[in-house]
């Protein structure tokens, strides 16, 4: 059977949930995949808190379903955006690439449902003490910053370990991925790579075309130096961003980085942008609407688990 705690947590049809990616997550996204009755998620990105009301502003004017928002800890606006999602009632706030810990008791207050992204036991287990509401499960597998476990060892040891549901992300593109992460013990899954050739995603057609036509191994970490893996997809930029990982200054590496996640989804440019991928890549293979997608991965999944009332 698929778990309904976190359908009942979060008022929602379905417990897929749209991963926050920078320049991908909008209102638009977000809105489809609340819509079609997953949880969408608007990412804040590194934008400011004007930016994030708009996009608020732009989903409810989509969908009257839930949906949240994802907070990157490493933006710069972070602090400000954190109290955005508490003055627009924001119902579930997710967060990557850090520690919420000093937002938590004010969202907790607001009766935000915080879900934190995760990379180990640890960690989990830390978010729970915090009050985490669940955790979402992220496998190296994900695409963008990316921890250090793979997804099949990594969900049934957070289980194992927490008493709050856990929601499995990396490497998870369909049915088949859904249906073995609830036999891991996982209550729903989160998707981006899958959700990045979403009719109602805004991306530059040239990204598109890269991830339909990604396979397996079309994937490159690049950053580890540096401490914070990213995963995208081959290209000349990121291969070569790799290679002077060995010869040149991370500052300047860094400096080169810079602005790459716009280049990519907004201008499609293929020489400097940095087109964040996780490894289902392989499985993405065409463009559907969210709620095609939705329906489709829900219903796969349904069947393998034997749950035919879903
Ligand atoms: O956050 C993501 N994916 C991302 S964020 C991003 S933007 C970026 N740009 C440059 C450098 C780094 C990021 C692109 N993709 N996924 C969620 C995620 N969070 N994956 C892993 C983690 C994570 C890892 C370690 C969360 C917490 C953590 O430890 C926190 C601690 O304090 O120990």
């Amino acid at each position: 059977m698929i778990p309904r705690n976190v359908t009942e947590l979060l008022g929602i049809r379905y417990p897929i949930f749209q991963g926050g990616m920078a320049w991908v997550a909008d209102a638009k996204l977000a809105a489809a995949v609340s819509e079609a009755g997953g949880l969408g998620f608007i990412s804040a990105m590194s934008a400011d808190k004007n930016y994030l009301r708009e996009q608020i502003r732009m989903a409810r004017e989509l969908t009257d379903k839930p949906f949240g928002v994802n907070i990157m800890l490493l933006s710069p606006y972070a602090s400000q955006v954190a109290e955005v999602v508490i003055e627009e009632k924001i119902p579930v706030v997710s967060t990557g690439a850090g520690n919420p810990a000093q937002f938590m008791k004010a969202w907790k207050q607001a009766g935000i449902k915080v879900i934190p992204v995760v990379a180990s036991v640890a960690f989990a287990r830390l978010m729970e003490r915090a009050g985490a509401d669940a955790v979402i499960a992220e496998g190296t597998e994900a695409g963008g910053h990316i921890g250090e476990i793979g997804t099949m060892a990594l969900i049934p040891q957070v289980v194992d370990h927490v008493k709050i549901p856990v929601i499995a992300a990396g490497g998870i593109a369909d049915g088949r991925g859904f249906a073995a992460a609830v036999m891991l013990g996982a209550s729903g899954i989160q998707m981006g790579t899958r959700f990045l050739v979403a009719k109602e995603c805004s991306i530059h057609p040239n990204y598109k075309a890269k991830v339909l036509a990604a396979k397996d191994i079309s994937t490159i970490v690049t950053a580890r130096r540096a401490g914070h893996p990213v995963r995208s997809l081959k290209t000349a930029f990121s291969r070569e961003y790799y290679r002077n990982e060995a010869l040149i200054d991370d500052a300047i590496l860094e400096e080169q980085a810079r602005g790459s996640l716009f280049r990519a989804a907004v201008e499609g440019d293929e020489q400097t942008g940095s087109f964040l991928a996780g490894q289902s890549c392989g499985l993405v293979a065409k463009e559907q609407t969210a709620r095609e997608m939705i329906e489709e991965i829900y219903r796969e999944a349904a069947e393998l688990l034997g749950d035919h009332h879903g």
